[in-house]
C-alpha cells in the first residue's frame, strides 16, 4: 500500500475508534480490566472524546527512529501511550507529510531534528526540549533531546501532558534535571523480605535470576524513567557479602541489562566486612594493601559484567554494622578505600551519615554532625555523603539536618523514605510531598537567606558538580507496586522533586491525580487538598508539637510512648519526649545537649530560643512546662491533646471526602482507599487515645474540657502487643 493508501487508512481507524470511544462513554462501559493499580501513572486510558479530536490533530504522524535500545523505548511509550489515550496509534513515518506530526530524536540521530538547529549543548544527557515548529512546511512537534535519554524522558513529559490534559499547541518547553543522580535505595533482603516495606515481598527474583527476567522489571524501569529516577541500589543497606559473589553479580548484570535503555544503572550496597566474609582475608581494614586489592579486584569484576555500573552504597559503623571504626579508621578513610576503586570506572560511592552509638552519651540528634562534620574536605571527589533529612530517623516531622549547609567541601546527598516505616505503613493515607517540600525549601542560613537544602543538594551552594539525592523505595510485589494506590503518590513525588527540588508538592500532586485516577475537576480538587492535608494530619494524631520517636518498639506499629523494653536508650521513646510531671521534650538548647547550635547561627538563635522555635518543632528542641502558653493563649497541654484531637478529626474529614467521590473513578481503587481510611482513623484515634492517656498520667492533669477521654484506661494501651508486623523480617 502506498503513502496516501496508508493514511486514508490510518484516518479510517482513528474515525472508528472515535465513534467507540464515544459509544462507549455513553454507555458507560466499564473497562475492559479491572483498575488494580498495576498501571500506576502510567494507565494512558482514552480521553475524553473532545480531547481526542483535538489532541488527534498534533498527532497525525510519529517520526521516531528505533536504532537504539534508549531510542526505540521511547518510540515505544509513545505509540503505546498514544494509542491508549487516543484511541489508535498514529502510523510511525520516516518524513513529514501531514501537519500534526510528533518528531522525536536528537540532532545526531535525526536529520530532521537537526534541521531545526536547536542548541541541545546545555541540556546535558538527561535534559530534553519540547517545542511546537515547522519542518517541510508543516505544524510538528518536536522531542529533542542531546543524548537518547533526554528524548525518552521528553517523550514521558508530552504524554504527561495529554494525560493531565493540558494544551499540546505552541509548545516550547526546556527541561534539565537539577540533580545528577536520582536514586532509589531498595532495603530489599537476599531472601526476598523488604526492611520497612509493607508492600509485599521484594520484586526482586534472585532465585529465577538471571536466567528469568520478569517483564516487571521493565514496567518498573518505566515507572522511574517516567519521573527521571537515574539510579537503583537493588540492595537493602544492612547489606549480605554474598550479593558481590559472582553467582549473585550475574543476577546483578541481567537487572541492569533491563534498565540500561531506560537511563537506569543499577548500584550495591555493599558490606564493609566482606573481604572477610567472603574473601577469606583475616581483615577488613581499609588501609590494608591486601584489603583495598581486594575490593579492587572485585570492583573490577563487577565492572566487566556491568560497563556503567553506579557504585557503592554504604552504612557502616551504623546499628552493629562494620565499618573502618573497627579498626580505628575514620569515616573518610573506608569511604576514600572505595572512592579509589571506583574512580577508574566513573562509580561514586554514597556513604552514609546516619551514624549513632551506643557508646555515646550524647544525643543522638547530634552524632551524625559531630561525627562528619571534622571530615569535610577529607572525602575523595566520588564520594557524596547520604544525609537522611533530618537528624534522627525519618520521623512525621523533623528539623532539617544540620549537616546540610555545614560541609561545603562535600557533595551531601539527600536520603528521604518513601516506605512510610513511621507514618502508618501502606495504609495510612499520608502524602509525603509536603514533607519533602518543607524540607527542601528550609534556610540553611550557611552562605546568608536563600541557602536552602535544596541548593546544598543540588550542588549551586557550594559549586558541587556532583549531586545526588535518594528515596528509600515502597515498592513490593503488590499488584499496586505500593501497597496501596496513594503509596504511588509518594514515589511519584519523590522523582519529580528530584529531578527539580523546587517543584510545588500541590502542582506535583495534581498531576499525579489526574494521571491515576481522573481529569474529573470535582475528583481532583477535594483529593489534592485531602493528600496536601494529609501528612498534618498524621503528625498530629502521631507526634504534635515537635514530639518524636513515639512508636512501638523494634517495629514501630503504632504509639508506645512509655516503652523501655529494648537495650539500648536511644530506642526507647521516653528518651525522645522526656516527658516528667514538669513538661515534656528534649532541651537541645545551651542549657540541654546544645544540639541547637549545630546549625547556622541565625537558625542556631531562633532554635534556642523557646520563643522563636517555630511550635511545630517546640518539643524538639525545649522541655516546655505543660502550663506554658503556647502563641494561641492556650497551655500546652491544652495544645497537646487539641493536636492529637485534630488529627483524628482531619482523618474523619478525610473519609468524609472520599465517601463523597464514590462512583467518581472505578470501584475497586475505590473500595480499598475507603477501606484504608478506616483503617487510618482507627489507628489515629488509637495514637491520639494511647498517648493522651500515657501524658495524663505523666502530667498528672485533667484532660482540658471540651476533649473526650481516652475509652481505655492506659495500662490497656500498654498491654497491646503485635506478632509479625511487616517490614520488620530481619530482626
Ligand atoms: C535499614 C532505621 C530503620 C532500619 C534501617 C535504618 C537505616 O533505624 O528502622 O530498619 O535499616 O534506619 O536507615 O539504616
Amino acid at each position: 500500500m502506498n503513502r496516501d493508501g496508508r493514511a486514508a487508512l490510518w484516518l479510517f481507524f482513528r474515525t472508528l475508534a472515535v465513534a467507540v470511544l464515544m459509544l462507549g462513554a455513553l454507555l458507560h462501559m466499564a473497562p475492559a480490566h479491572a483498575e488494580d493499580g498495576y498501571e500506576l501513572w502510567l494507565r494512558y486510558h482514552a480521553l475524553p472524546a473532545g480531547e481526542i479530536q483535538r489532541d488527534q490533530n498534533h498527532a497525525s504522524q510519529l517520526i521516531a527512529n528505533d536504532a537504539t535500545p534508549t531510542r526505540a523505548a521511547a518510540r515505544a511509550e509513545l505509540l503505546r501511550g498514544l494509542n491508549g489515550l487516543l484511541g489508535a496509534a498514529p502510523p510511525v513515518s520516516d518524513a513529514v507529510t501531514r501537519d500534526g506530526a510528533i518528531v522525536a530524536g536528537t540532532p545526531a540521530s535525526s536529520s530532521l531534528i537537526a534541521q531545526l538547529h536547536l542548541d541541545t549543548s546545555k541540556l546535558g544527557k538527561d535534559g530534553y526540549v519540547i517545542r511546537s515548529v515547522t519542518l517541510n512546511g508543516h505544524p510538528v512537534t518536536a522531542i529533542v533531546g542531546n543524548d537518547d535519554l533526554g528524548v525518552l524522558y521528553g517523550s514521558f513529559h508530552f504524554l504527561r501532558l495529554l494525560q493531565t490534559e493540558q494544551s499540546i499547541d505552541h509548545l516550547d518547553i526546556t527541561e534539565v534535571p537539577r540533580i545528577e543522580l536520582r536514586v532509589l535505595d531498595h532495603w530489599d533482603n537476599l531472601n526476598g523480605s523488604v526492611e520497612r516495606g509493607y508492600a509485599g515481598a521484594s520484586i526482586w527474583d534472585w532465585w529465577k535470576l538471571p536466567d528469568w527476567t520478569s517483564p516487571r522489571y521493565t514496567d518498573y524501569a518505566r515507572a522511574n524513567a517516567s519521573i527521571g529516577i537515574n539510579g537503583v541500589v537493588l540492595n537493602n543497606v544492612n547489606a549480605d557479602a554474598l550479593i558481590l559473589t559472582p553467582a549473585y553479580l550475574k543476577k546483578v548484570a541481567a537487572l541492569a541489562d533491563v534498565f540500561r535503555p531506560y537511563g537506569i544503572r543499577v548500584y550495591l550496597s555493599v558490606r564493609f566486612s566482606a573481604p572477610i566474609e567472603i574473601g577469606g582475608l583475616k581483615t577488613a581494614d581499609p588501609l590494608d594493601p591486601a584489603v583495598k586489592t581486594w575490593w579492587r579486584e572485585k570492583t573490577d569484576e563487577i565492572y566487566k559484567l556491568v560497563p556503567d555500573f553506579g557504585g557503592f552504597l554504604v552504612k557502616a559503623n551504623s546499628e552493629g554494622q562494620p565499618g573502618p571504626q573497627d579498626y580505628k579508621r575514620t569515616h573518610a578513610d573506608g569511604a576514600n578505600l572505595f572512592a579509589d576503586v571506583l574512580a577508574p570506572h566513573g562509580g561514586v560511592v554514597m556513604w552514609r551519615a546516619f551514624v549513632y552509638s551506643q557508646n555515646s552519651a550524647d544525643d543522638r540528634a547530634k552524632q551524625a554532625y559531630s561525627e562528619f562534620k571534622p571530615l569535610d574536605g577529607r572525602f575523595h571527589a566520588n564520594v557524596l555523603l547520604q544525609v537522611k533529612n533530618g537528624p534522627i530517623d525519618f520521623q512525621p516531622r523533623e528539623p532539617f539536618s544540620p549537616l546540610f549547609g555545614a560541609m561545603p567541601k562535600t557533595p551531601l546527598m539527600m536520603e528521604f523514605q518513601i516506605t512510610k516505616e513511621y507514618l502508618g505503613f501502606a495504609t495510612h493515607l499520608v502524602y509525603l510531598g509536603p514533607l519533602y517540600e518543607e524540607v527542601l525549601s528550609s534556610d540553611t542560613m550557611a552562605k546568608g537567606k536563600g541557602s536552602t537544602v535544596a541548593k546544598v543538594i543540588d550542588g549551586t551552594l557550594d559549586g558541587h558538580a556532583l549531586s545526588g539525592i535518594a528515596g528509600v523505595a515502597n515498592v513490593g510485589t503488590d499488584r499496586d507496586w505500593c501497597g496501596s494506590d496513594f503509596n504511588q503518590a509518594n514515589w511519584y513525588v519523590f522523582g519529580r522533586l528530584a529531578w527539580n527540588p523546587t517543584l510545588s508538592a500541590r502542582a506535583i500532586a495534581e498531576e499525579w491525580v489526574r494521571m491515576t485516577f481522573s481529569n474529573d475537576i470535582a475528583f481532583v480538587k477535594p483529593v489534592v487538598d485531602m493528600m496536601m492535608g494529609s501528612r498534618e494530619a498524621a503528625v498530629d494524631y502521631m507526634t504534635p508539637l515537635g514530639l518524636a520517636h513515639l512508636m512501638g518498639p523494634g517495629h514501630h506499629y503504632g504509639p508506645a510512648p512509655w516503652d523501655k523494653s529494648l537495650a539500648r536508650a536511644d530506642w526507647q521513646p521516653p528518651y525522645y519526649h522526656r516527658a516528667d510531671h514538669l513538661g515534656v521534650g528534649f532541651d537541645r538548647t545551651r542549657t540541654g545537649s546544645d544540639a541547637a547550635d549545630q546549625y547556622a547561627p541565625p537558625i542556631a538563635a531562633q532554635f534556642n530560643d523557646v520563643k522563636q522555635t517555630p511550635e511545630t518543632v517546640l518539643l524538639w528542641f525545649h522541655h516546655v512546662p505543660w502550663e506554658y502558653r503556647m502563641r494561641s493563649g492556650n497551655t500546652l497541654w491544652y495544645e497537646l491533646v487539641a493536636h492529637y484531637t485534630q488529627g483524628v478529626d482531619d482523618v474523619k474529614k478525610m473519609r468524609e471526602t472520599w465517601r463523597h467521590l464514590d462512583g467518581h473513578i472505578d470501584a475497586d481503587r475505590y473500595r480499598k482507599a475507603a477501606t484504608f481510611l478506616a483503617i487510618q482513623e482507627r489507628e489515629a484515634q488509637w495514637w491520639r487515645d494511647a498517648c493522651i492517656a500515657y501524658f495524663q498520667q505523666v502530667s498528672g492533669l485533667p484532660l482540658p474540657p471540651g476533649f473526650a477521654p481516652p475509652p481505655h484506661p492506659l495500662s490497656y494501651y500498654e498491654s497491646l502487643s503485635f506478632h509479625y508486623v511487616p517490614g520488620h523480617s530481619s530482626w
